[in-house]
C-alpha cells in the first residue's frame, strides 16, 4: 500500500541519570521520531537513534534530519507499495545513513504488522514470549558509586551487567564490582577507546576478573586487532561499531575477530538487516544479542521484537523504561519481569502506543510530508 503522509518529529527526553561512555556524557536524549500513515489510515512508528553530536558513529540528528527530509521520506512517499523491503532496496543507493534509514524501515514494519493485525514479533518470526535482558551501566564519578549503582540494578532484578570502560576506568572498577558480586554475569564495553597495543592489558584484567565479554575495545576499522585479542581468550570478543553490513560481518567472521555480535537496529539500518546479520553470524556459530541506544519506548519496542527471534541467544541491552526515563513516550511501559526479562508485547505492530500528550510535551519540532 502507498503511504499517505510521513511526520518527522524532533523530541528531547530527559534521562533519569546521566549516561557516560568513553566518548561522552548524555544528560538528555534528543532524537527524531518518524510516523508513517498508509492510505487506510493505519500508522507506524520508528525512532532514529542518532544523537546531537556524531560521537558513537558519524550520524547526528542534523544529518539524519537532512537525509530523511530531503531524500528518504520523499522516496518512501513515491513507492507504489511501501514495505520495509521495498524501502530498504530503494534506499540502498544512498550510502551509509543507517540510523536514518532504520527510523523509516522500522516505522514501515510497524505499519505493516498493524495493518495485518499481527504483532511485529510474530511477523518477524519471533517465538519467545519474554526476552532476557541486562543493564548497561555508564562510567560513574567514583568506584564506590559504581558498586552501589550495580547493587541497585541487581536488587531491581537485572542478572547481567555491562560496564562502560575506557583507559583509566577499567581494571579498578571491574575488580571492585567482581569482588562485591562474585557470580555476576559481567560484560564490558569500551566503544573503541583503546589502541590495539592495549590488548595485553585488557586480556589480563578481563581474565583475572572473569569478564564474560569485551565489547568493541578497538577502533571500528581495526578488525585484525580484535581477532588477535580473541585468539585463545577465555572471554568473548564482541563487535558493535565494526559491523554495519554483510561485508563487514563477513570480514570479521573470516578473520575470527568476533565471538559475540551486538546487533543494533539503528546501526545496521533496520530490522531486516538486523535479522539477516544475526542469521549469518549464527551460521558461523557466533551468538548474537540485541544492543540498545537508550531508545524511547518506540525504538525499544522494535528492539524487543527483534530480540524475540531465534538467532538472538545472549541477553539484550534493553532495560525497563524506568531505567532510562521518568516519562516514556509509549504505553504500556516496559517493566522488568522474572528472570531478568522483558515481556514481548502481543498487540498489533510493536504492541505499544505513542502517548500524544507526552509526545507534545517533549516535542521540539514537527514537520509533515504528504504524498503528491
Ligand atoms: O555501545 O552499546 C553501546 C548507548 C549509547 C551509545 C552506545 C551504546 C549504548 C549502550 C546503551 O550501551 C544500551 C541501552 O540502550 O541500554
Ligand atoms: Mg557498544
Amino acid at each position: 500500500m502507498r503511504l499517505k503522509a510521513v511526520r518527522l518529529d524532533e523530541v528531547e527526553l530527559p534521562l533519569i541519570e546521566p549516561f557516560e561512555t568513553s566518548f561522552g556524557i548524555e544528560n538528555r536524549r534528543r532524537f527524531l521520531l518518524v510516523r508513517v500513515e498508509s492510505w487506510d489510515g493505519v500508522e507506524g512508528w520508528g525512532e532514529c537513534a542518532a544523537a546531537v553530536d556524531p560521537l558513537y558513529s558519524s550520524e547526528s540528528v542534523a544529518t539524519a534530519r537532512w537525509i530523511l527530509a530531503e531524500r528518504l521520506i520523499p522516496l518512501a512517499l513515491r513507492l507504489p507499495a511501501a514495505s520495509p523491503e521495498s524501502f530498504g532496496r530503494a534506499a540502498e543507493r544512498f550510502r551509509g545513513n543507517r540510523m536514518a534509514k532504520a527510523a523509516l524501515e522500522t516505522a514501515l514494519h510497524d505499519n505493516r504488522a498493524r495493518r495485518e493485525g499481527r504483532s511485529l514479533s510474530r511477523r518477524l518470526g519471533g517465538r519467545r514470549p519474554r526476552v532476557r535482558v541486562g543493564v548497561s551501566v555508564g562510567i560513574q564519578p567514583t568506584v564506590a558509586k559504581l558498586v552501589r549503582r550495580v547493587g541497585r540494578y541487581l536488587d531491581a532484578g537485572y542478572e547481567r551487567v555491562k560496564l562502560k570502560v575506557r583507559p583509566g576506568w577499567d581494571s579498578l572498577p571491574v575488580a571492585a564490582v567482581r569482588r562485591e558480586y562474585p557470580d555476576l554475569d559481567l560484560w564490558v564495553d569500551a566503544n573503541q577507546a583503546y589502541p590495539p597495543s592495549a590488548a595485553g592489558l585488557i586480556r589480563a584484567w578481563a581474565e583475572k576478573f572473569s569478564v564474560a565479554q569485551v565489547e568493541q575495545p578497538f577502533p571500528e576499522r581495526s578488525v585484525l586487532a580484535h581477532a588477535a585479542l580473541a585468539e585463545g581468550a577465555n572471554f568473548r570478543v564482541c563487535l558493535d561499531e565494526s559491523v554495519v553490513d554483510a561485508a563487514s560481518l563477513e570480514d570479521a567472521l573470516l578473520s575470527r575477530a568476533v565471538t559475540s555480535l551486538n546487533v543494533k537496529v539503528a546501526r545496521v539500518g533496520g530490522l531486516g538487516p538486523g535479522l539477516s546479520l544475526a542469521g549469518e553470524a549464527a551460521r558461523a556459530d557466533v551468538p548474537s544479542w540485541v544492543g540498545g541506544m537508550l531508545e524511547s519506548g518506540v525504538g525499544r519496542a522494535h528492539n524487543v521484537a527483534l530480540a524475540s527471534t531465534r538467532p538472538f541467544v545472549l541477553s539484550a541491552d534493553l532495560s525497563a523504561s524506568d531505567r532510562y526515563y521518568r516519562e516514556d513516550l509509549t504505553d504500556p511501559p516496559f517493566v522488568l519481569g522474572r528472570g531478568s526479562t522483558l515481556e514481548v508485547p502481543r498487540g498489533p505492530g510493536t504492541g505499544v502506543e505513542v502517548v500524544e500528550r507526552v509526545l507534545r510535551k517533549y516535542r521540539r519540532s514537527s514537520r509533515t510530508f504528504r504524498a503528491g
